[in-house]
């Protein structure tokens, strides 16, 4: 275990004030239960060594997914895509990725995966569609093709229409031209991914026969990518100033798409007992809630990024504004709707980088206070891969080194803008989505044991030390620690469905509330700095029984730099 340092704090913050504590929900369900561990499945396991992660290389590493106790598993897509966007872009929903192997090796991974009691979801793609999908090529090639009216079509002789804004576009247009029948199509993420236009019937019911599809075979759930974007003003009218500050409430979330979810549900998800995530919540909680309450019959959960985006532009984030964030979202649904708790993906940096100190000196005991941070959460954990080694950023010098659609449309941007490259470079080391796709360490082996071949991603330099290997033998590990927080949440109720109170809500390091579940209490405190913080509970804990601490001593009221400890109170 590292020492921490020399450097002692005395911070004696008299903010003590508890939140109020909420009742909890009182519906139980497995989903609400569940851990679930994200796979990013180009980078998992590569069993053929063309440097791709594949589905047989997650299949020959099921018995690691079972030794971590998850009971979800939630894999990004692994549909047929011509891969503009890694994925996102599904030219057929019905068959396997070569790359990732064949429908074979799939049933065999669902067969392996519910063998071990582990669930599997699947990421639905379907605002969009890839452009080499066989409706776009069909919808593209005439205005009176029976597939026009599965995409949004602008008409070239109508003017250019209103500016949309696209994420991944080089030039930011999301109305692409073309020739073929002298019209724009709409595509908010890249010209690659163009829209669907969720107005026809047609297309609904294509997209409930897919899903059908792979609920038949037995999967567990979904999730909903983007879908907030589904429902459109197709009038396209000019968008008032300011509309950039919200983008949910401009680009989507038109009343129709509940009229969209509560169609799917009545189709597929009340006749499968699957679960079902919103990627994006809207931009309120009364968005959110109309998502996921249960008597609203659409979804189960509800994904946000006001925590994930804290801090994002600035490169540093505020402890207090981030207690405020969660506590803000977990007080409004205390009683009605579920949330996910997460701290990355695979849009995101690695959780480490971000939120805690990946610093030789703090990065294994800060990223296990972000374990356990999100182990002691109300909300149904999303667990990054990798972040159980205590992953970190890559950090790469050389645009040429990113893989992602984003980063390098964004780059031509900013070349294209005459914006600062240096700082835009800076900025991609902190964000970039590629700094949380790199390839998992499994030993201390060439390419860390991930490829005998060229990764297509590269490995982080930090792979010999930062391993699944090394890690498995040593009992102070991250991973050895992560099974632990995952055994303590999936052996107590009360942090899975207590109730959740702040107990110093300004203390500028300390995160510290209770969780209370009939007369089983707990307290947790987490040190987010790296200095020793003095810090006295208002809740006794002379009597309590640690059940969780990632330093091997523990003194009440005194908190080593990113210390965790998971308090039960002795009835
Ligand atoms: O990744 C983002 C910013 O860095 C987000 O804006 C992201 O594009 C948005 O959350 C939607 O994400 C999802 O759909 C995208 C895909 O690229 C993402 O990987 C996916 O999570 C388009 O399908």
């Amino acid at each position: 275990m590292k020492r921490w340092p020399g450097i002692w704090l005395v911070a004696l913050i008299a903010c003590t004030t508890p939140t109020p504590e909420r009742d909890t929900p009182t519906t139980e369900k497995w989903w609400k239960e569940a851990i679930v561990y994200q796979i990013y499945p180009r980078s998992f396991k590569d069993s053929d060594g063309d440097g791709v992660g594949d589905l047989k290389g997650i299949i020959s590493r099921l018995d690691y997914l079972k030794s971590l106790g998850v009971d979800v598993v939630w894999i990004n897509p692994i549909y047929q895509s011509p891969n503009f966007d890694n994925g996102y872009d599904i030219s057929d929903y019905r068959t396997i990725q070569p790359e990732f192997g064949t429908m074979d090796d799939f049933d065999q991974l669902l067969r392996g995966l519910h063998q071990r009691g582990i669930k599997l979801v699947m990421d639905l793609v379907v605002n969009h569609s890839s452009h080499e999908h066989a409706w776009f090529r069909q919808s593209r090639a005439s205005r009176t093709n029976p597939y026009r009216k599965y995409y949004h079509w602008w008409p070239a002789e109508k003017g250019k229409p209103n500016p949309r804004f696209s994420f991944f576009d080089v030039a930011g247009d999301a109305w692409q031209y073309d020739s073929a029948s002298d019209a724009y199509y709409l595509h908010y993420f890249a010209d690659q991914q163009p829209d669907l236009n969720w107005e026809n019937p047609q297309v609904r019911k294509e997209i409930h026969d897919i899903m059908r599809f792979w609920a038949d075979k037995g999967i567990d759930g979904f999730r909903l990518d983007a879908f907030q974007y589904a429902a459109k003003d197709t009038a396209f009218p000019v968008l008032p100033a300011g509309y950039e500050k919200n983008i949910a409430q401009h680009y989507g979330m038109k009343p129709a798409l509940h009229v969209y979810l509560q169609e799917m549900n009545n189709e597929i998800f009340s006749a499968y007992d699957v679960m079902t995530v919103a990627e994006g919540a809207g931009s309120s909680f009364a968005d959110a809630h109309a998502l996921v309450d249960e008597d609203r019959k659409e979804l189960n959960i509800a994904y946000h990024f006001d925590a994930i985006d804290i801090g994002k532009d600035k490169g540093r984030y505020d402890l207090v504004e981030f207690k405020r964030v969660f506590s803000r979202w977990d007080s409004a649904f205390a009683r009605d709707g579920w949330l996910a708790v997460y701290l990355a993906n695979h849009d995101n940096a690695r959780m480490v980088s971000r939120f805690g100190n990946d610093s030789d000196a703090f990065r294994t005991v800060s990223s296990k206070m972000l374990t356990a941070f999100l182990m002691t959460m109300r909300g149904t954990p999303f667990y990054y891969f990798g972040d159980e080694l205590g992953m970190t950023n890559i950090r790469f010098d050389h645009i040429e080194d990113y893989r992602d659609i984003e980063t390098r449309n964004k780059y031509l941007k900013a070349k294209q803008e005459g914006a600062d490259l240096d700082q835009f470079m800076e900025t991609q080391k902190r964000i970039a989505r590629d700094n949380g796709r790199t390839p998992f360490p499994w030993d201390s082996t060439a390419q860390g044991g991930f490829t005998t071949g060229t990764p297509w991603l590269a490995v982080n330099r930090n792979y010999r030390q930062i391993n699944a290997a090394a890690q498995e033998s040593d009992p102070q590990s991250e991973l050895n620690f992560f099974r632990a927080a995952v055994t303590l949440r999936k052996q107590n109720r009360a942090l899975v469905y207590g109730s959740y109170a702040q107990l110093a809500p300004k203390h500028p390091s300390i995160y510290a509330y209770t969780r209370t579940y009939q007369n089983d209490r707990w307290v947790v405190v987490l040190n987010f700095s790296d200095q020793l913080v003095r810090w006295q509970s208002p809740v006794d804990l002379a009597h309590a029984r640690v059940q969780l601490n990632n330093y091997d001593q523990h003194e009440i009221g005194s908190y080593r730099p990113y210390q965790a400890v998971v308090y039960q109170l002795r009835p």
